[in-house]
């Protein structure tokens, strides 16, 4: 019989030849191996949601990234290009998913991963900012930083630089989400909420953060009609702008007061949480691990 013949394709295959012996080993352990490099590495980079970390530069997003990194606070670092960390949520803070489970459930000593991207505040390096906004890799939430103290200080006259720069800020980006939203595709877009993020609360000049957000959406009421006025300017009329599916200014119909639950319908929800990264009595940053938890 042409199996039991020695010199077989069969036989010399189940033969305990030492060639195919190796052979055996090294297929057997290289898969595992290198399912687990190539596959299992590329999926769980790309799944740890991540926030993105933006506002107008000296707000406190390095220092944030640095204390939730470490811990603690430690020398801040130039940012010049984004840079990405991981994080772990305290197991003190509860996420949605887990408010379900007891308490005893050792579910919840699992700290959660998450991942958090600085960008430099700086004008002219905010299109990395923009960039993965437009292109998130789960992406579940931005927090946009603004130095509570630094808008509050001249806030006599009209002319705060400081209130006006977070302004246009927020509005480019709220802008930017909007379209995203209003772009037509199968599938709705995700949500993608917003914490406003009033640092540097522990100085006693700076507003607290119900204040940062009526000084905000004036600002931006401010900001969208200097902007539909210019548009206007440049000899489109406000009817030729409507024609075009994509809005060029921000909430409906880009005149009146703008406030922040105009976004909601967008399937962007804004919140505006006071905190501090430093201070004499130490950090106060739980609310905005909170809203991190929540959205998770
Ligand atoms: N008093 C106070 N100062 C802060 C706080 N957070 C950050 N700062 C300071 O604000 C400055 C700018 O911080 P940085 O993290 O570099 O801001 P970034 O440009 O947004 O990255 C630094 O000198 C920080 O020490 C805070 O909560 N309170
Ligand atoms: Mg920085």
């Amino acid at each position: 019989m042409a199996w039991a013949d020695s010199q077989s394709l069969l036989s010399s295959l189940l033969n305990p030849s030492p060639l195919a012996i190796t052979l055996s080993i090294l297929v057997v352990f290289s898969i595992p191996l290198f399912l687990h490099l190539v596959i299992y590495r590329s999926a769980s980079s790309s799944t740890l949601p991540s926030f993105l970390l933006v506002g107008p530069s000296g707000s406190g997003k390095t220092s944030l990234l640095t204390l939730f990194e470490r811990g603690q606070h430690a020398e801040t670092r130039t940012s010049q290009a984004p840079l990405t960390v991981e994080v772990s949520l305290p197991v003190t803070t509860s996420t949605t998913s887990s408010q379900y489970r007891s308490v005893n459930d050792p579910t919840n000593q699992i700290h959660k991963k998450l991942l958090l991207v600085d960008t430099p505040g700086h004008g002219k390096l905010r299109h990395h900012a923009f960039d993965s906004v437009v292109k998130p890799r789960n992406l579940k939430g931005i927090i946009f930083m603004i130095d509570a103290a630094d808008i509050s200080t001249n806030s006599s006259g009209s002319g705060n630089d400081a209130l006006r720069q977070a302004a246009e800020y927020l509005h480019d980006l709220l802008l930017l989400l909007q379209k995203r939203a209003n772009t037509k595709t199968s599938k709705a877009p995700t949500e993608l909420p917003v914490l406003v993020a009033a640092n540097k609360l522990d100085l006693f000049t700076a507003l607290p953060a119900p204040l940062v957000k009526t000084a905000l959406e004036g600002e931006i009421t401010n900001v969208r009609s200097s902007r539909t006025k210019g548009l206007l300017d440049s000899g489109i009329g406000m009817n030729d702008l409507d024609v075009g599916e994509e809005k060029e200014w921000l909430g409906d119909g880009g005149e009146g007061k703008f406030d922040f639950a105009q976004m909601d319908e967008l399937n962007v929800s804004v919140s505006v949480v006071g905190g501090n990264v430093l201070g004499a009595d130490g950090p106060d940053v739980k609310q905005w691990w909170s809203w991190i938890g929540k959205t998770l």
